[in-house]
């Protein structure tokens, strides 16, 4: 059988943390598959193309069978150039004495460039993921200044989400993560987001019956896997890299095959209003996948409690976008 023609995937903030994990996990064949050789695009700023060349020495000695070439780079331009996919990773860090208007701004900046030389370079075709936080407005923007590719095309990381909220059901019914289905995250990638496992399944029963306890439901689950983000910190003294990278990983080849037929995702993707939430901004909802289209899972039954969370975090997606665009049209 004829070799596959490869793959260009781009990877942003190729120099940083999460960027180390993700990029082996890449080239190894578990997003993609392992029959799909890959030409690696990799993007950073010029400060850190030192640490970037290390990071092509160490992925030249893996000695690694689909990765067929590495191109290195401080230019969008060519990082981006006929791209089938694209993990922007890359973002501005929160530094001390910064308000989160800032760190927007300076990261709405970072994603309305790298929009435009996804507009002018990459392959219409290109699936946009964005993981460097705010993840699903600097989604919105790059989505905004890059209108020759589809909408659809563009989707913010809450998977990391998703996989923390299963292994949590998973810890408390005392179960593999794998048994567990069918786990929601809706809004915003932030603490306002609404971990949501009312529809979650474990070995195909309800989640809610088998744990059947609302209080833990409501005071210790749901602010856990919120604030799980910054608990790792707190022990590791870094944020989250490991996970992140298997979460990106997750979210791409799901995004490149398909959902399983008892299973859905959560992915942060235009609103188009269903379940009331404000339309146009970048929403995590369940989705389902069949050959590379997501859908968003329709007719689920919200209760009060859900549906107070879900105005919550759609109203500080509006607040961003709002900030946002004062940001790129000055
Ligand atoms: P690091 O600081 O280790 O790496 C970031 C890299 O991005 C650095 O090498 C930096 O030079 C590069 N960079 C900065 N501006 C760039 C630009 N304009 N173009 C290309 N590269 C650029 O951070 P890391 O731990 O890897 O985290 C990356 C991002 O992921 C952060 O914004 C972080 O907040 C976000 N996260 C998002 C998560 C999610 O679930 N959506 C979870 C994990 C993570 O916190």
């Amino acid at each position: 059988m004829s070799e596959k023609s490869p793959l260009r995937v781009a990877v942003t903030g190729a120099a940083g943390q999460i960027a180390y994990s993700l990029l082996y996990q890449i080239s190894s064949g578990y997003v993609f598959g392992d029959d799909q050789p890959l030409i690696l695009h990799l993007l950073d700023i010029t400060p850190m193309m030192g640490v970037l060349n290390g990071v092509v020495m160490e992925i030249q000695d893996c000695a690694l069978p689909l990765v067929r070439d590495v191109v290195a780079t401080d230019d969008p331009a060519v990082a981006f150039k006929d791209i089938d996919a694209a993990f922007l990773v890359g973002a501005m860090p929160r530094k001390e004495g910064m308000e989160r208007k800032d760190l927007l701004a300076a990261n709405v900046r970072i994603f309305k460039v790298q929009g435009q030389a996804l507009d002018t370079h990459a392959k219409k075709s290109v699936k946009v993921l964005v993981v460097g936080n705010p993840a699903n407005t600097n989604a919105l923007i790059c989505s905004h200044f890059a209108p020759s590719i589809p909408k659809e095309n563009f989707s913010a990381m809450t998977r990391l989400d998703q996989n923390r909220a299963k292994a949590q059901l998973a810890e408390k019914a005392k179960c593999d993560s794998v048994d567990v289905k069918k786990m929601t995250i809706w809004g915003n990638h932030s603490s306002t987001q609404f971990p949501d496992m009312s529809q979650a399944t474990i070995k195909g029963q309800a989640a809610s019956g088998i744990i059947n306890d609302e209080a833990w439901m409501r005071d210790v689950f749901v602010p856990t896997v919120q604030k799980r983000g910054a608990a790792v910190i707190a022990a590791r003294k870094l944020s989250s890299a490991m996970s992140a990278a298997k979460a990106a990983s997750d979210h791409m080849k799901n995004w490149f095959s398909c959902t399983p037929a008892d299973d859905w995702v959560s992915m942060g993707v235009f609103s188009d209003g269903s379940y009331d939430t404000p339309a146009g901004v970048m929403f995590s909802f369940p989705v389902t996948i069949q050959n590379g289209k997501w859908s968003i899972v329709q007719g689920l039954n919200l209760s009060d409690f859900a549906k107070e969370k879900l105005a919550l975090t759609g109203k500080e997606l509006c607040e961003e976008r709002d900030e946002a665009m004062v940001v790129c049209l000055a």
